[in-house]
């Protein structure tokens, strides 16, 4: 029976996607180029350098390192700035509420993020006294669809891999669940997160007794 939620930040809790949006488009700009809301689809879920990598391939441009990591410091500057002025309006429907049954129902919750810049987003929404555990980008070195956020998630709750349930809104994390042994609920569309043991377009769907559902079938 399962045991805990992981929960990603980005596009499951939260809407960051837009400021993420936002800096890399500035970014583009600033190098000359156009990088449209289509092609940020290709950054959910994916590290800042990866991210980085997929925006200069969009704009034919190649740097070595030390330009790329000033280019990926300036973006993060600007997207500093949007999620300093975040609060508890920005997390998304149902989340709260969703968190708070699962720790009522004495379920562990933990979060898997990519973003280095999580505890800066939970701390402002207010969510930080819902984890049981945080992982972020700064506790991991291998980026989604790796499973170690996960796993790392599951030991820090003490609680085995197969008891527990991911909550993804990228492709990488729910190919990331699976192999950490773990079930996935996609939050999006069934036509990207087909993968995932069940899709609901957002936590306002969910319910413990759906939770139970799925981890009978
Ligand atoms: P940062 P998640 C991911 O967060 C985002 O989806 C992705 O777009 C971003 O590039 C990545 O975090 C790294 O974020 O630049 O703040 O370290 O979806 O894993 O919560
Ligand atoms: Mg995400």
């Amino acid at each position: 029976s399962i045991k805990a939620c992981l929960f990603d930040l980005d596009g499951v809790l939260v809407d960051t996607a837009k400021y993420h949006y936002l800096a890399w488009k500035r970014l583009a700009e600033e190098l000359g180029f156009t990088f449209t809301e289509q092609d940020n689809e290709k950054l959910k879920g994916v590290s800042r350098m990866a991210s980085l990598d997929i925006l200069l391939s969009v704009g034919g441009l190649q740097f070595d390192n030390a330009k790329k990591y000033e280019l990926a410091e300036r973006k993060n500057n600007w997207y500093f700035e949007s999620i300093s002025k975040m609060d508890h309006t920005e997390i998304l429907p149902g989340a709260l509420n969703f968190l708070k049954a699962c720790r009522e129902n004495g379920l562990k919750t933990a979060l898997g993020s990519a973003s280095k810049n999580a505890m800066t987003i939970l701390d402002n929404t207010g969510l930080t006294p819902y984890f049981d555990a945080i992982i972020d980008g700064t506790r991991t070195t291998n980026a989604k669809p790796d499973p170690e956020v996960f796993l790392l998630g599951a030991a820090a709750l003490s609680v085995p891999p197969e008891q527990c349930i991911v909550f993804e809104d990228a492709e990488a994390g729910v190919e990331a669940a699976h192999r950490a042994g773990m079930s996935c609920v996609g939050i999006g569309s069934p036509a990207t997160l087909g993968q995932a043991e069940l899709v609901v377009s957002s936590l306002q769907e969910m319910t413990i007794e759906r939770l139970k559902e799925l981890s009978l079938a």
